[in-house]
């Protein structure tokens, strides 16, 4: 009798309210709370409106949401600002949740719609994309889906462990027109990813016009990887990324590679060249061997302009200056250069990013060091932290999107080992460095360099599904790290890819449906 009042109920619930497709703990990066209420599931109607608070960037994220909602539905789904946005059978987004600090947010779904509060406009975007992952996967769609679009009930409360979580893209192997660095914004944004870093230089290709000194894009941006066009982006085209990853609450982190990785910019002006001979284009993938004259003034009239128009065009407080794999500028000719270009970096209002090489560089205020080391075990740059730095970690053995996941993988390197989805997660940014305390920690990268990476496909094949790993570890509280619970997470994202029409690689470590 019992088995037949239970098979009688969930007849029932079936009829009235069929529970919804996603639980509501099933979002990546896994949030700080979740209280799961199965009474209060949410059947988001034809005729929901999004009432959102009286204020332009909120608005925009409003305009955001329904824009990610209305193809999939076919809903008109209007937006409209309210003093004090409530649900009404529809979605709020409202500020004035002052106690979830400047990127956290809270969702809450019942019978009555879906609010979600924050206290500042990155707030509520990020709680957006939290709602997204909440709706069936075929929301993801470009097209019209007939689906009950089912929210889970019950409550989220979220916040990044980190403040700094990004992704790097190198244009310089391979150049990537403007629309291709946009979708790469739309992958980061999806995951809470904060930064973008644009490795903007390097042998093979010089990607951002510089008036000053114009051949530096003319010809330094001809050529690639493999003999390519290459190309380059106009002030126009990089204002046009640094906007659209600004309306998605991401900042980008301007790389100029100094004073190694410069070829292309010798090629362009020889003058800069040790011994002002021009070398020829490189479309190689050997690195270390090139590097502008650190004992020639002239440099440093090239670092001064080249920086500073950069500095203009980034509304961000990041100017990275590379300074890796400099081989041929050693010792004090080394040390002497990064120091002087930080000074540039500090005149221009700018805060200095570096990777960990220029750990021995005498201290900036508030410099940032990029760790992309393979040991943990790295006492120049904890030296460097306890005289002030701070670190982004990128682990080669765990962040490098650029390496393969496997050994039949088609493109990747394999330097720093192969890195599928557990390697990518089983890491923690917090105690990675020895010596290191984690408040020097600012966050984590997850760099992918395009020696072999050509196309948009390509991308993503790398991103798909690590980047999301090293985004919850730069997010979610490190309580709840647990590779058998994200692997399940993670598995469920694949139709949302496939629904979005993102390449992603099948990694035989998730158990995708
Ligand atoms: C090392 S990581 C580099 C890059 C290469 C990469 C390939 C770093 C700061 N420098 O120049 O593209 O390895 O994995």
């Amino acid at each position: 009798a019992a088995e037949l009042a239970r098979v009688a109920a969930r007849a029932a619930g079936d009829l009235l309210a069929p529970p919804a497709p996603v639980r509501l703990g099933d979002v990546v990066p896994a949030p700080e709370r979740v209280v799961p209420d199965p009474t209060a599931d949410f059947l988001l109607p034809a005729d929901a409106a999004i009432r959102v608070s009286a204020d332009p960037a909120a608005l925009a994220v409003g305009e955001q949401l329904a824009a990610l909602l209305r193809p999939a539905t076919g809903y008109p789904l209007p937006v409209t600002d309210a003093p004090r946005p409530e649900p009404a059978g529809g979605i709020a987004l409202a500020l004035g949740d002052d106690d979830l600090g400047p990127e956290g947010y809270r969702l809450d779904v019942t019978a009555a719609g879906v609010r979600v509060g924050a206290a500042t406009a990155a707030g509520l975007f990020h709680g957006v994309q939290t709602l997204r992952q909440l709706l069936p996967a075929a929301v993801e769609s470009a097209t019209q889906v007939a689906e009950r679009w089912v929210l889970p009930g019950g409550s989220i409360t979220d916040r990044p462990r980190f403040g700094y979580r990004g992704a790097m893209l190198d244009v310089a192997r391979h150049f990537f027109p403007v629309e291709d660095v946009l979708r790469v914004v739309d992958h980061l944004a999806r995951y809470k990813l904060n930064h973008l870093h644009l490795h903007l230089t390097d042998d093979q290709g010089w990607r951002i016009a510089v008036d000053s000194w114009p051949r530096l894009a003319t010809v330094g941006g001809v050529g690639e990887v493999g003999g390519g066009p290459g190309g380059y982006y106009t002030r126009a085209d990089y204002r046009r990324i640094v906007a659209y990853a600004a309306e998605r609450h991401i900042t980008v982190v301007p790389e100029i590679d100094l004073p190694g990785h410069t070829n292309s910019a010798l090629v362009a002006y020889p003058e800069l060249a040790p011994h002002g001979i021009a070398p020829a284009r490189y479309t190689g993938t050997e690195v270390g061997f090139s590097y502008v004259d650190p004992a020639s003034e002239r440099t440093y009239d090239f670092v001064s302009d080249v920086l500073a128009e950069v500095a203009a065009l980034t509304p961000g407080p990041w100017l990275h200056i590379g300074g890796d794999e400099a081989f041929k500028v050693k010792g004090e000719a080394y040390t002497g250069f990064v120091e002087r270009v930080q000074r540039i970096v500090a005149g221009l209002g700018k805060t200095v990013v570096g990777w960990h090489q220029i750990a021995p560089a005498g201290h900036a205020d508030g410099r940032v060091l990029q760790w992309w080391g393979t040991n943990g075990d790295d006492p120049a740059t904890a030296e460097a932290v306890r005289r002030g730095a701070r670190l982004v970690l990128s682990p080669g053995n765990h962040a490098y999107l650029d390496m393969k996941y496997a050994p039949d993988t088609p493109i990747g390197h394999d330097w720093a080992g192969l890195i599928d989805v557990r390697r990518a997660y089983d890491w923690d940014p917090g105690a990675h460095l020895a010596g290191v305390p984690a408040e020097a920690v600012l966050g984590v990268e997850a760099p992918l360099w395009t020696e072999s990476v050509t196309s948009r496909a390509e991308i993503e094949f790398m991103l798909f599904p690590r980047l999301p790993a090293c985004a919850e570890l730069g997010w979610s509280p490190r309580t709840g790290h647990d590779w058998a619970g994200f692997r399940e997470r993670l598995a469920a994202q694949g139709a949302r890819w496939a629904a979005a029409g993102i390449h992603y690689h099948r990694s035989v470590e998730v158990p995708w449906p």
